[in-house]
């Protein structure tokens, strides 16, 4: 089944804005396969938007980035990546259609409320990223 990363940013967190999200994309039918609250570190934020690394607002968009925890998702579906990035709708709040997620909450600037992989390479690279392999029954025969 496919899969994609999603990120609740800061601002998404701060305005609590976490469970009317998740449930946007419970009631469209997607799975959570994976789930995580933590803040970013400055060295993930910078490797997550290295193709941003030389445009004027990076250092702003890191020191969102970091600003306070995220909610890191795995969701499973049939063409969840095209879908949720629907779903997300437009970078800039200018531009993001009523009924998308961005288009309801996003305010003008850097803050947009949540990322979304954008194609099957990226959510592959961003999946391994922050939910790197971890193996769980390792874990605990290491405890016995
Ligand atoms: O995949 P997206 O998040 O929609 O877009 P992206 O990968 O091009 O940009 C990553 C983030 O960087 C975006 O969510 C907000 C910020 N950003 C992108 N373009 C601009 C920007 N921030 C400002 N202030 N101005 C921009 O033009």
């Amino acid at each position: 089944m496919e899969r994609t990363l999603v990120i609740i940013k800061p601002d998404g967190v701060r305005r609590h804005l976490i469970g009317r999200i998740i449930q946007r994309f419970e009631e469209k039918g997607f799975a959570i396969a994976e789930m995580k609250f933590a803040t970013m570190t400055e060295k993930l934020a910078k490797e997550h938007y290295q193709h941003l690394s030389n445009r004027s607002f990076f250092d702003d968009l890191i020191d969102y980035m970091t600003s306070g925890p995220v909610v890191y998702l795995v969701l499973t579906g049939e063409d969840v990546i095209d879908l949720v990035r629907k779903m997300v709708g437009a970078t800039k709040a200018a531009d993001a259609v009523p009924g998308t997620i961005r288009g309801d909450f996003a305010l003008p600037g850097t803050e947009n409320i949540i990322h979304a992989s954008d194609s099957r390479d990226a959510a592959n690279t961003e999946i391994t990223r922050f939910f790197p392999p971890f193996d769980t029954k390792k874990v605990e025969d290491a405890k016995k």
